[in-house]
């Protein structure tokens, strides 16, 4: 039996990517932080909290001796370095802590692997948002980066960390540039969450109208649980590479919205301009979304759009979920729990 190390089992992608590897026949070290309330409904919305393969590890990624003790204590021959503060946004309010943990604290679990044992596989949680400004339409390996964030910035050195590590120490470490990846376990403070969860209180009378920022940025959304498969094949692969894996297709917030509300019933028409737009109902006439600067970012990254192609050839990895399909999933999950009362 393989074990691997999950470190922030308690985001969305940690939960996928846990279940994905205990269905493989993995046994799973998943990390968590000491906080006042740790919370884990992603794992439990799973069915994992009690899986006798999956062991739950108190870590913080900025911890030197904590990385080495998890190495040690999980005899892990794969690692996957899923914790970061992931938030674009809070990186702005954040930059020298989102420096910490999601720029330096990688490289601590790369000295750890340096240390406690240099075969084990690494793969890192690399970013569209390194892209930033594009450089390129689409977005391929190749493209050059520029960082419009803290938190864009801080990934780009754990990036080139990790490429670092590869070329002077021989480490396996993998580096996958993923675009945008939602799902009903997205946190509820990013776009596509914000969305389904806010159009289904509009929907079950529990909200009047959702506020957001720019409705113009373009991203490339894909499923969650495609994505995390393909970070494990990256560490099936013969050798350490860099990977994008996106859907090639991009669509705006204003987009994702207007599909949102459909999948709910309502038909949204978007009036008047920047910061004074408003979405409304066309069968009531009310007003469901209008703009609050206050989510506007102090840089934005206006358009991405990622080419997978080498993910597919090397890989065999291509996504499959559509947008359409997945806003439906989300906004059906949201309408299911707020019926329920559920609020994470
Ligand atoms: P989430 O924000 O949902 O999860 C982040 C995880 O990191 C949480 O479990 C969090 O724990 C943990 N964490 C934060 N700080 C620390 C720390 N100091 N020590 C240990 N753990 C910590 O992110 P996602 O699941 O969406 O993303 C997973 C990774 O992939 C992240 O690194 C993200 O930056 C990256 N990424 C995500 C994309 C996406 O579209 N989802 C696209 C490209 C990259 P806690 O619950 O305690 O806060
Ligand atoms: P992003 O995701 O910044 O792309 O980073 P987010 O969902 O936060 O924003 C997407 C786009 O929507 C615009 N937007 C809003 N965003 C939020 N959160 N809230 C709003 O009210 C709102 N209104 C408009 C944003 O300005 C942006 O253009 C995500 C994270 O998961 C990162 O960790 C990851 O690396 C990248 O995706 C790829």
């Amino acid at each position: 039996m393989k074990t691997a190390v999950v470190t922030g089992i308690t985001g969305q992608d940690g939960a996928y990517l846990a279940k994905f590897l205990l269905d493989a026949g993995y046994r799973v070290y998943g990390t968590f932080r000491r906080t006042s309330s740790v919370n884990l409904w992603r794992i439990e919305e799973l069915g994992l909290e009690n899986h006798p393969q999956l062991h739950l590890v108190e870590y913080d990624l900025t911890d030197l001796s904590s990385s080495i003790r998890l190495l040690e204590l999980s005899k892990a021959v794969e690692v996957y370095n899923l914790a970061a503060q992931s938030f674009v946004g809070v990186s702005f309010e954040q930059p020298i802590t989102t420096a910490d943990i999601t720029g330096i604290g990688p490289v601590n679990l790369l000295e750890a692997i340096r240390i406690v044992n240099p075969q084990i596989r690494f793969y890192q949680a690399s970013t569209s948002e390194m892209f930033g400004k594009v450089q390129a339409v689409p977005q391929v390996e190749s493209t050059p980066f520029y960082p419009r964030s803290p938190y864009g910035a801080a990934k780009l050195y754990a990036h080139w960390m990790t490429v670092n590590y590869r070329e002077s120490y021989n480490i396996f470490g993998a580096s996958g540039i993923l675009f945008n990846h939602e799902s009903p376990l997205r946190g509820r403070e990013f776009l596509t969450r914000k969305v389904s969860d806010g159009i289904a209180k509009i929907k079950l009378g529990k909200l009047d109208v959702l506020e957001l920022g720019n409705l113009d940025a373009k991203r490339d959304w894909g499923y969650a649980k495609e994505y995390v498969e393909g970070m494990w094949r990256m560490l099936q692969a013969d050798k350490p590479d860099t990977y994008v894996l996106a859907t090639n297709r991009t669509e705006t917030v204003r987009d994702f919205v207007t599909m949102a509300a459909q999948a709910a019933g309502f038909e949204l028409q978007w009036q008047g301009e920047a910061e004074n737009e408003i979405g409304v109902d066309r069968v009531s006439g009310r007003t469901l979304v209008r703009i609050n600067p206050k989510f506007y970012r102090p840089a934005e990254v206006d358009l991405l759009i990622g080419n997978p192609e080498k993910a597919k050839t090397d890989l065999g990895w291509e996504p499959k979920t559509t947008l359409e399909q997945l806003c439906q999933m989300m906004v059906e999950a949201d309408i299911k729990r707020n019926e329920r009362g559920f609020s994470f």
